[in-house]
């Protein structure tokens, strides 16, 4: 492609020599650099290309990096590294030791805030700009957020706070009309109302209105009861409200009109933060993307002239697998409810729309909110599944602690992305929920090692119906034997002996199962049989299992997909201060290191974590090794006897 301008660029003071004609040729080049990039990685695309002008216009006005500019979510933030010194690093992105998928501090001085989990831009902001004006430094601050991420409750708590002040901080709404799915929720409808009832200002009036001097109170008054007299709710009344000085709405592609609002705001004194209302469509620029449902949110590889997708897998996905159990489950049982925080794709709960509408509920990015919505549900015998993320779902943990466990009531947590997630890295690794919930009062834990189990679990899950449960599964495809018909609810907290060997027992919780699996074909060859058990519940753990595995191994390895502090810590905290009978088994618990790991293919993620066969493989090995006077006596141990 031929990037005439962009070959030049490659940091924004580049930028700030170009006139503005120029710029409009900048910004075609950034958006065809950009869809050529996706379309090699995979990624977000559609959002980037949504603010593309905006990109262009924020980086040309403002003196970033001495200015922070904070998107958030940070997953539209490509076009943004390739104009803040990382143009040719671009076609690293989401690869090993490449450029993050999302805004990361350590990437660039550009970055000022990392961002990932929506939401946080205002109140990242807010602290940026109480900072800078405690050291009297006049930069600027602005945070741009997205329609959908306004959706969450952090961003009203900063709203709410930044409003009453007068900082002069910057937000702008990045308004495309879109979360991943169609944005839910009374401020998505003010906002389209807004829109419906107001032209785009024009950038005379626009102009005007900042230079005027901010009304007096009378006349404000005066200005506001007019409008109201007239029955128009619109002209920014809500943020206006707010405390904020709302500017738009404008159009989001005019960069022209971008230039000269955003030089107007740098250059005025408005006393108080500025709301800039920017409409933009999602996919912008791209045609297979202005046309899909979902423009072109998350993509693989494709094919740049037909939008196609270039991924060759159509193995089901655990989320699908969990999507059309809930469904089919719901046909008999009035009682079920299903609850998405913005991810009802993703959580393979639009199948379950498909088919039960009136019981699906999209909240929004509202994590907590669900969550306690559930509850209350769960309060009047409803069947509350929760279906959230395993990171997203961090944010309602004092829901989860406080209105869930301690009233005891049975909601069902559907934890989608468990475990490492390949690409999307620490950010949205799901490696803490086993920790954070095993150490509640009251809470089921399961966690499938294929998706038959997944179904078993999620069956099981309905039957719970006086406490929590959580099943926990990971990203992407999973062994699904359709001719197991044995897809009925297990017992609750008991685990399983799928392979009887001696000497060495692997209890693995999760998909590792295929791992132990491997090694021990592995190990087979150097004449090492282990017992391989599925321990299916990390709470309540299986005592009489573990009793069994101890008293008849020398060697005992946990694994489980997810930080220290669950699985392996509630087995020791069992053998350490309950269990009578001491024991001689040597113990080790495999779970993630104390460090997050970045982002790369899964199977490479879990090579660093030490999780895959060969890794399995070498510690029993090893375990022999040091072991070796006693490694005669090992031949000699009896198979078990269960
Ligand atoms: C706390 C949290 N929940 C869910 C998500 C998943 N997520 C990523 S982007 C997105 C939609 C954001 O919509 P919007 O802010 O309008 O940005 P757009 O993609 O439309 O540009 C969601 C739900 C997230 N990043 N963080």
């Amino acid at each position: 492609m031929s990037t005439k301008y962009l070959d030049k660029i490659n940091f924004p003071s580049d930028l700030r020599k170009l006139s503005l004609n120029e710029l409009l040729k900048v910004a075609d080049e950034l958006r065809e650099k950009t869809i050529e990039t996706v379309s090699k990685t995979g990624g977000h695309l559609g959002a980037g290309l949504g603010v593309i002008e905006l990109t262009v216009a924020l980086h040309y006005v403002f003196n970033t990096p001495r200015d922070r500019l904070i998107w958030d979510v940070g997953h539209q933030a490509y076009p943004h590294k390739i104009l803040t010194g990382r143009k040719n690093k671009i076609n690293t992105l989401r690869q090993k030791d490449g450029l993050y998928g999302f805004v990361k501090r350590s990437e660039s001085e550009y970055d000022p805030f990392g961002t990932a989990h929506s939401s946080t831009s205002i109140s990242a902001g807010m602290g940026m700009k109480i900072a800078k004006d405690l050291n009297k430094d006049d930069a600027n601050i602005i945070s741009v957020i997205g329609d959908g991420a306004l959706s969450a409750g952090m961003a009203y708590e900063a709203l709410n706070n930044v409003g009453a002040t007068n900082k002069q901080m910057i937000v702008i709404l990045n308004d495309n009309e879109m979360s991943i799915d169609r944005p839910v929720g009374a401020m998505s409808n003010y906002l389209t109302k807004l829109l419906s009832s107001k032209q785009y200002t024009s950038i005379r009036s626009l102009l005007k209105k900042i230079s005027e001097k901010l009304p007096k109170s009378i006349s404000k008054t005066l200005y506001k009861a007019e409008e109201y007299s007239k029955g128009l709710v619109a002209g920014g009344t809500l943020f206006e409200e707010l405390g904020f000085y709302y500017l738009g709405p404008i159009d989001g592609h005019d960069i022209k009109t971008l230039v000269r609002v955003l030089e107007n705001i740098k250059n005025s004194n408005f006393g108080k933060p500025i709301f800039l209302h920017c409409i933009t469509k999602k996919g912008r620029g791209y045609e297979p993307a202005e046309k899909s449902n979902d423009k072109f949110h998350g993509v693989n590889k494709f094919d740049v002239k037909t939008g196609q997708s270039l991924s060759l897998s159509n193995k089901k996905t655990y989320s699908t697998v969990f999507g059309e159990t809930l469904s089919k489950a719901a046909d008999d049982d009035e009682k079920i409810i299903a609850i998405t925080a913005a991810m009802m794709s993703g959580t393979g709960l639009d199948i379950f729309n498909l088919n039960h509408p009136s019981r699906l509920f999209d909240v929004g990015i509202a994590e907590q909110h669900a969550v306690t919505m559930a509850a209350g549900l769960a309060t009047e015998g409803y069947k509350p599944f929760v279906a959230i993320y395993s990171t997203f779902l961090q944010r309602a943990y004092d829901q989860i602690v406080h209105d869930v466990a301690l009233q005891k009531l049975p909601v069902r947590f559907a934890i989608d992305r468990a475990g490492l997630v390949g690409a999307d890295g620490p950010t949205h690794a799901g490696s803490f929920d086993i920790t954070y919930l095993s150490t509640l009062p009251n809470f089921i834990i399961m966690a499938p090692s294929s998706q038959n189990e997944l179904i078993r679990m999620i069956k099981t899950s309905l039957l719970i119906d006086d406490r929590p449960s959580a099943f926990r599964y990971p990203r992407g495809t999973g062994i699904l034997d359709t001719n197991d018909l044995t897809n009925q609810s297990i017992e609750i907290g008991k685990g399983i002996i799928l392979n009887e060997g001696n000497d060495v027992a692997i209890l693995n919780l999760g998909t590792r199962i295929q791992s132990c699996n491997e090694a021990i074909k592995l190990l087979s060859n150097h004449n090492i049989f282990p017992t391989l058990a599925d321990a299916r519940f990390a709470k309540p753990i299986d005592k009489d299992l573990i009793d069994k595995l101890l008293d008849n191994h020398k060697y005992l390895i946990t694994i489980e997909e997810g930080s220290s502090g669950g699985f392996g810590a509630s087995l020791l905290n069992y053998i350490n201060n309950e269990r009578i009978k001491p024991t001689a088994t040597k113990i080790n618990n495999l779970f993630f290191p104390d460090r997050f790991v970045d982002h790369q293919p899964p199977e490479e993620q879990y090579s660093e974590v030490g999780m895959t066969a060969n890794a399995i493989a070498e510690k029993v090995i090893k375990f022999f090794a040091d072991n070796v006077i006693d490694f005669q006596s090992f031949n000699n141990t009896k198979k078990i006897d269960l």
